[in-house]
């Protein structure tokens, strides 16, 4: 099957000032691209509070709100976006559960993490959302489209 790079899903992911400060970067990316999963885009930024708020938006009446949005303003953040059939759902598959305690092992949160807090990596959780926080993370002209000799063997 030919595998047409226009078509194909894309998701945010991102991350966290704990899994850059960590070491993990390297790993992270590791497990989305073995898996078969393309980068189009990637960048490091410290994201200001304003912009956090933006980003957790939906999240603003919660309670851990206001430390959440200091807690990814604090430091450096590896920005990116993947391309693959499915990588919405499977990215977060890749992640594993919002709390590291219950996250399976094998996943990055489950193999990596500990706390809630602190788990290390942001991935959309829908097609609107992955389209918004690209839009908020990326300008259009960062976003790459390529193909790669994999893509025969993988799709
Ligand atoms: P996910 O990141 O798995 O999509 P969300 O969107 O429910 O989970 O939560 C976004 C972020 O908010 C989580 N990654 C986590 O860092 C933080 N968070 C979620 N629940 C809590 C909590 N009970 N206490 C502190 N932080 C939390």
């Amino acid at each position: 099957k030919e595998a047409h790079a226009a078509e194909m899903e894309r998701s945010f992911i991102a991350i966290k000032p704990d899994g850059v400060q960590r070491g993990l970067i390297a790993e992270i990316i590791s497990r989305f691209e073995r898996k078969g999963f393309k980068l189009v885009a990637i960048k490091i930024v410290i994201p200001s509070k304003d912009f956090a708020q933006k980003h957790y938006h939906d999240l603003k009446e919660r309670p851990f709100f206001n430390g959440l949005c200091d807690f990814l303003s604090s430091g450096p953040v590896v920005a990116m976006v993947w391309e693959g059939e499915g990588v919405i759902k499977y990215g977060r598959k890749l992640i594993g559960a919002t709390d590291p305690q219950k996250s399976e092992p094998g996943t990055i949160r489950g193999d990596l993490a500990v706390g809630v807090g602190r788990n290390i990596i942001h991935g959309s959780d829908g097609p609107e959302t992955a389209k918004d926080e690209i839009n908020l993370w990326f300008k259009p002209e960062e976003l790459t489209n390529y193909s790669s000799n994999a893509e025969k063997w993988i799709y």
